[in-house]
């Protein structure tokens, strides 16, 4: 936003009363609008009509289903620790029912759902929080004697979009783990996620649990277009899940410079070394994690940054279902030009990482990187083999001794 618009708006008696609201000077509200914009990808300019839509408090009835979760998708909305964060959700929305935060029980909390739903038919946005269980017609979850199946059904009918918030309602996440017990091969109570559940394509905020920023910048969009952002093939806004991890990853320049942590706590965990090689799953996870941080807390907020492997938790098919440790499956090798290089130390030998950039960098195309991925896992497979044969030697010659 040019300085001119910036004055000019600041003046907006609508935005004096939004960052008044929200206990924000003017030109934090308009930077916060300028940072939504941003994030959702909007071209230069767009950010004006943000905070105009965020000013205009028109406020969407929003309904909140809960099922088979932790509720951590609620806590991560309201535990989010930039100070205006939670405030501007609650100011975006109208929350008219939520399980979690009303003080009501009872009959009460189902006339409030009812009302919500019949004030605002075709208007109200339903956000649908945990798995749905499929199995023996759906008597796993029951809420005022309903199916979460009958419910979800129910209170889509009239909505006007339909949001999965977290990775169990986007497809099963947590609760659809197939146990290791002999025999089994599906969740106990067949959890599945809302589209699976509707017959048709919801968006889907995945994340165990889900960034709370991913959700605002959604609702925001709602609101400044009238219509939901653009989505990936399984329905996850493209703003926030076009990119994966391992492409933005603090760390990037240590993988592409084959250096590794082998072990949590050795020399190149405490250095802040790549963590492919404990399981990292950020080479075949899309999610905005590694850009915008987790937590809104600052800087180290996030999986990685705090030490720990992406497990992957935004993936179908990766988080919850992978084993932890498992090596990652190399989906693109091509080095971040935003991070800066870790110059290679000299006599350390070709590294796995480095291999895979220079295959990269030698107009390796889409097969050669699956190449390259495939050696790669050969690559760990046989470093482990000669570590194994290292260690048997050593232990022989003590035993020598
Ligand atoms: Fe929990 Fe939400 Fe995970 Fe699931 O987040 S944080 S188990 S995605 O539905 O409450
Ligand atoms: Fe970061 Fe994980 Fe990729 Fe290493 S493998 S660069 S830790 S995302
Ligand atoms: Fe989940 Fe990985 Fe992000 S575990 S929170 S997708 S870093």
């Amino acid at each position: 936003m040019n300085e001119q618009n910036l004055l000019a708006l600041e003046d907006d008696a609508r935005i004096v009363a939004a960052a008044d609201r929200l206990a924000m000077s003017r030109r934090e509200f308009l930077q916060f609008c300028t940072a939504l914009a941003a994030t959702l990808g909007l071209p230069q300019g767009a950010e004006a009509a943000v905070a105009e839509a965020v000013a205009a408090k028109k406020r969407p009835s929003v309904i909140w289903l809960h099922f088979q979760e932790c509720t951590g998708c609620t806590e991560s909305m309201l535990r989010a620790e930039h100070p205006t964060l939670e405030k501007l959700i609650l100011d975006v929305i109208s929350l008219d029912y939520h399980e979690t935060l009303f003080a009501a029980a009872g009959h009460q909390v189902e006339a409030a759902r009812k009302t919500a739903m019949a004030e605002n038919k075709g208007q109200y946005i339903l956000v649908v929080e945990g798995a749905i269980p499929t199995k023996d017609g759906g008597v796993y979850c029951k809420i005022g004697g309903k199916t979460a199946i009958e419910l979800v059904k129910e209170c889509a009918a009239d909505a006007a979009a339909v949001i999965a918030i977290g990775s169990c309602a986007s497809w099963g996440g947590m609760p659809s783990t197939i146990p290791s017990i002999p025999g089994a091969t599906s969740s106990p109570t067949g959890s599945s996620g809302v589209s699976q559940v509707l017959g048709k394509p919801v968006v889907t905020i995945p994340g165990c649990p889900p960034n709370p920023y991913n959700f605002l910048s959604t609702v925001v969009h709602f609101l400044t277009f009238g219509s939901l952002p653009a989505v990936d093939s399984q329905g996850r806004p493209k703003f926030a899940y076009s990119r994966l991890i391992h492409e933005n990853c603090e760390r990037r320049a240590h993988f592409d410079a084959g250096r590794f942590a082998m072990q949590f706590g050795d020399d190149g965990h405490r250095k802040g070394y790549c963590l492919y090689k404990l399981g990292c799953k950020g080479p075949e996870t899309y999610a905005n994690c590694s850009v915008i941080l987790f937590g809104d807390a600052g800087a180290g907020t996030w999986p990685v940054a705090c030490g720990h492997p992406c497990i992957g938790c935004t993936e179908q098919g990766v988080g919850f279902q992978k084993p932890i440790h498992s090596l990652a499956k190399l989906k693109n090798i091509e080095p971040s030009s935003f991070l800066p290089r870790i110059v290679e130390e000299k006599g350390v030998g070709a590294s796995l990482g480095a291999a895979a950039v220079l295959a990269a960098v030698a107009g390796a195309a889409a097969g050669a990187g699956a190449m390259v991925a495939k050696n790669l896992g050969l690559s760990h497979q046989a470093e482990e083999m000669e570590k194994a044969k290292r260690d048997g030697s050593k232990a022989n010659e003590s035993a020598e001794v």
